[in-house]
């Protein structure tokens, strides 16, 4: 399998730069001990913005092999963007990905097809791999199939990507966030399969066996073999768990 497993952990508005410090130091730690190989599965944070610079330094200073990445990007480069942040910024603070199209951006700021796209196109531009999330609601699941709304909202996502181009994709059914009860693997490799052929579609096959589909919502250690197990999910994007040291370590560490 060419595709390295990705352990992504988004710790949403938590944590401000003194405890994203203390966490990446204990995580490192506990992964350090295990003799975690990042090559065999790769390992990325997704802080507030506001602690991307401090982690950065602490990642330089002590070497981490750790991964990190912002929780959103700007459609622009620079300008009169008040609030944004551009791909360039993070790209010089040496961030890896960045989350688009989160369904708490989708809903709560109203993002649209459009703006995911235009946001998508920013970070590959600026040399960020974009982590594009999908998923449907509950409300979508009482008129499509599981895997109507969100291939629907990747091939939108993908419209300026061609192959070759670096970018995961994360289906995170919006029904299983913080809801503690995630979908079951057989519901995630579904869908997960569904999405690799609009990716085959968008960018042709070569890039699509390379490109990498999490499954988020509701991931705990307990729970996480599972979806590992599904030939077409390769990682997570966790949430809530991502904020416990010992149970993100151990949700990195599930082989
Ligand atoms: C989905 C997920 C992380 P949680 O939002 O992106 O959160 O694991 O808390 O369901």
């Amino acid at each position: 399998d060419a595709r390295t497993p990705l352990i992504a952990g988004n710790w949403k508005m938590n944590f401000d730069h003194l405890q994203a410090i203390a966490f990446v130091q204990k995580l490192a730690w506990s992964l350090r001990d295990a003799r975690h190989d990042f090559d065999d599965v790769e390992v990325a944070v997704f802080p507030p913005f506001t602690d991307l610079r401090s982690v950065q330094t602490l990642v330089q200073a002590d070497k981490l092999e750790l991964k990190y990445g912002g929780q959103d990007v700007s459609t622009h480069v620079s300008g009169a963007f008040t609030g944004e942040i551009s791909a360039t910024f993070l790209k010089k603070l040496d961030a890896e990905y960045v989350i688009v199209g989160h369904s708490e951006r989708r809903y709560r700021h109203v993002e649209s097809d459009e703006t995911i796209a235009a946001k998508a196109k920013a970070a590959r531009d600026g040399g960020i791999v974009p982590l594009i999330c999908v998923g449907e609601t509950a409300k979508d699941l009482e008129r499509h199939e599981p895997s109507a709304v969100p291939a629907n909202q990747l091939r939108g996502a993908l419209i300026d990507f061609k192959p070759g181009d670096e970018f995961v994709v994360a289906y995170e059914p919006v029904w299983a966030i913080g809801a503690g009860s995630p979908a079951t693997p057989e519901q995630a490799q579904n869908v997960a399969s569904v999405l690799r052929e609009v990716v085959r579609q968008a960018v042709g096959d070569e890039t699509a066996a390379k490109t990498r589909i999490l499954y988020g919502g509701s991931v705990k250690s307990d729970n996480i073999v599972g979806f590992m197990k599904c030939p077409d999910v390769d990682g997570v994007l966790v949430g809530g768990a991502s904020l416990d040291v010992d149970e993100f370590s151990a949700i990195a560490r599930y082989k």
